[in-house]
């Protein structure tokens, strides 16, 4: 088997189970059992180094390469075009866009400075795998170094449509750059039909029968390749008892009560607001259900630097307090708000234990909480999954209950059909829903790219 070398913008931390993030939990899961080699900022240090040798860590089957980043490259690369104009862009949030040239170069600087470090690590036969937004221009990096090897690239996130995407200054560059790669994934049809759009629309490419994009002399194979869990290991983790959950869920079933769950980074492409309205609204037109339902939002804190990111989170705090304050009763809190992480475990205990998973992003590349949800059901009792027409997930997952994120009484409807559905019902959703996700799951995402990126039909550019 060839050596698979993984690149992204952050390693994960493999020695512990608290990982907040799809990227990360996806990529741990993946690579734990297949083994090579991952690369990716260090996360922490901002310290100057001309040239950065990788730091070099082996744990398991994986050796973890990391380098430094300047404050300069952290704020023009990271907090700058990487989150402040790609994600909200590729999000479909032009109103949150603020483009700097500055950011643009320090984009450009730190994608040559992992090509740099890469020349240093890489082998003739490997293969190697990139990821995500922060590292669309590495491939063209390498290319220029005289990298030969095969290279792929997998878009966690939406691709947006090109008349969102041409708002973007050097827009052209950027998707020309992305076609440097032998093989592009994304999470969803709709994704790899906004690329086909732009590439045939503003680069005169076309795409073959079998669905390559035909560059000049060269084929690059673009599809779609949705990402998923490990759910074995996620039923393994909701199976076991976790005290603090139980004793919680206990106190709640004595007094008659069912939990609404939402766990997302705190992040605005997550729809958290209108969640919180919609939740609101369930008990403003339905006052029969006050008493006996209750919303836990987990939201975990996520590059609080970025300015979007500080008024979403004092939105969250205000919106939690007016709903508390207008419905709550001495014995009963209808919000529990938490901003910070929860273990892992406690997390798949919470899924289990709660009768709905209220999943409504904006938008989403698949969305990873949505699986484990369905995973963390027992099939005697199963929850209900209501999810957001706008999340990757809602492409495949087909027996949740799809709603309108931007529509809260839409949502407040569906809330009110999850908690009083049939037994029945949620079985025979519950049963589909988890077929679904195993023939999805983390392992067939991992060997499906791996098809694509051996396929040695394809040759890279000279
Ligand atoms: C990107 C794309 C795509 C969250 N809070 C805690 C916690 N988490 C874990 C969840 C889940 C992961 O983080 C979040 O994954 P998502 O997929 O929902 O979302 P993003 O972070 O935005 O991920 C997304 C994904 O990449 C993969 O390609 O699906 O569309 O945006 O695993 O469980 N985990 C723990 N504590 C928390 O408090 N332990």
């Amino acid at each position: 088997m060839r050596r698979l070398v993984v690149i992204s913008n952050r390693v994960a931390d493999l020695t512990r189970t608290a990982q907040a993030g799809g990227l990360a939990v996806g990529l741990a899961d993946s690579l734990r059992e297949r083994g090579g080699v991952w690369m990716g900022w260090d996360g922490q240090s901002l310290k100057y180094e001309a040239e950065p040798e990788p730091r070099i860590r082996k744990i398991g089957e994986v050796t973890q390469a990391t380098i430094p980043l300047t404050q300069q490259d952290y704020s023009d690369y990271y907090l700058g075009f990487a989150n402040s104009v790609l994600w909200p862009l590729f999000h479909y949030r032009l109103d949150l866009v603020d483009f700097k040239t500055a950011f643009l170069d320090g984009y450009r600087r730190v994608n040559a400075k992992f090509a740099n470090a890469l020349m240093a690590i890489l082998k003739p036969d490997d293969l190697v795998w990139i990821h995500d937004y922060h590292l669309i221009p590495l491939a063209a990096e390498l290319r220029r170094r005289g990298c030969q090897q095969r290279m792929g690239f997998f878009l966690h996130i939406p691709f947006p449509p090109p008349e969102i995407l041409a708002a973007v200054p050097r827009h052209r560059w950027l998707v020309e750059s992305l076609l440097e790669f032998d093989v592009i994934g994304f999470q969803t049809n709709t994704d790899l039909g906004n690329l086909h759009h732009y590439v045939e629309d503003n680069l005169g490419s076309w795409i073959k029968p079998d669905e390559r994009i035909r560059i000049g002399e060269r084929e690059v194979i673009a599809g779609c390749f949705p990402i998923g869990i490990d759910v074995d290991s996620f039923i393994a983790m909701a199976e076991q008892p976790n005290d603090e959950v139980q004793i919680e869920t206990q106190r709640r079933a004595i007094l008659g009560r069912r939990q609404i769950i939402g766990v997302d980074r705190l992040d605005y492409t997550k729809g958290l607001p209108d969640r919180l309205r919609a939740f609101a609204r369930l008990l403003e037109l339905y006052p029969e259900m006050r008493k006996s339902v209750a919303l836990m939002q987990i939201a975990t804190p996520t590059r609080e630097e970025v300015d979007a990111y500080v008024s979403i989170r004092k939105e969250l705090e205000a919106l939690s307090g007016e709903i508390n304050g207008r419905f709550a009763d001495f014995n009963w809190t209808p919000v529990r708000y938490i901003h910070g992480t929860v273990p892992r475990d406690a997390l798949a205990a919470l899924y289990r234990a709660s009768p709905v998973g209220f999943v409504t992003p904006l938008r989403d590349g698949m969305n990873l909480v949505a699986k484990e949800y369905v995973a963390a059901q027992s099939m005697d009792n199963p929850g209900v999954l209501v999810l957001s027409k706008f999340a990757g997930a809602a492409e495949d997952l087909h027996e949740a209950l799809i709603v309108n994120p931007y529509d809260v009484d839409d949502m407040a409807r569906n809330l009110r059909r999850a908690l009083t559905m049939p037994l029945e019902e949620r079985q025979k959703r519950q049963k589909a829903l988890m077929e679904r996700i195993r023939r999805h799951d983390a392992k067939n995402w991992l060997n499906t790219f791996m098809a694509a990126l051996e396929d040695e039909q394809t040759q890279p550019s000279a």
